[in-house]
């Protein structure tokens, strides 16, 4: 998998070059490009920015910068989305599907009040919102979906952190986890998980992300 990010902004990529995301750029599990919008202007200020014809608040995204820094990564084979509360909701399952059937993804970060509504007429496939909030840009979101992503390609997590996973995939919450010491402040680690009994545990664990689901999250219970 490639992912391209492009942003007038590169530096705000920087937690990505670190921890698990970081090491598994590091063994090459997957390539990471950050391009700046602002390099491909043609403007001699280097001006990615302007006006909205018609009026209205705030400035939007210039489309040559765009357009040039898009086709520069553009190859048969990518696919292009922008990050903006108008796409569709990020899910999971969403997740999974890029993961799975993309081999180069680009991902263009909006700022100010938006982009030329020709580039999304042009160049891109789909529009993704991490949810249903205004930011000051497209950045965090792309980097939500980058490590989202990140977490199903080979190499990138250890393979006893991928079982994990499991769990939301079948629209139920984690069970409640424990981990030494067995007793603290009074509160001590539920019996049957130091029994020993895999198949109590297996049990056990299944009710309790049953009840957690029910409590916190009922609305997942009811879908699909
Ligand atoms: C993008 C918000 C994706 C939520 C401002 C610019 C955004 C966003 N999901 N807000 N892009």
């Amino acid at each position: 998998m490639r992912i391209d990010i492009l942003t007038l902004f590169p530096e705000m990529f920087a937690p990505l070059k670190t921890s698990l995301i970081g090491k598994a750029l590091e063994r090459d599990a997957f390539e990471l490009n950050i391009v700046d919008i602002r390099e491909f202007s043609q403007d001699k200020h280097k001006k990615c920015d302007d006006y909205p014809y018609g009026g209205g608040a705030g400035m939007l995204m210039t489309p040559q910068p765009l357009y040039d820094a898009i086709t520069s990564v553009k190859t048969d084979d990518s696919h292009i989305i922008y990050l903006s509360p108008s796409g569709r909701t990020l899910k999971q399952e969403i997740v999974k599907e890029f993961a799975t059937n993309y081999k180069h993804l680009v991902l263009v970060c909006g700022h100010y009040e938006g982009i030329d509504y020709r580039i999304n007429q042009l160049l891109i496939d789909e529009e993704i919102s991490v949810g249903d909030y205004v930011l000051t840009g497209g950045e965090l979101p792309a980097m939500v979906l980058t490590d989202a992503i990140c977490r199903y390609l080979p190499n990138v997590l250890h393979s006893s952190d991928s079982v994990v996973e499991e769990s939301f995939e079948n629209n139920l919450l984690e069970y409640p986890q424990y981990t030494r010491p067995a007793e603290f402040k009074g509160l001590k680690v539920p019996a049957v998980l130091l029994s020993g009994n895999h198949k109590e545990i297996a049990d056990f664990r299944k009710e309790q992300a049953i009840e957690m689901t029910k409590l916190k999250r009922p609305d997942l219970l009811e879908e699909d």
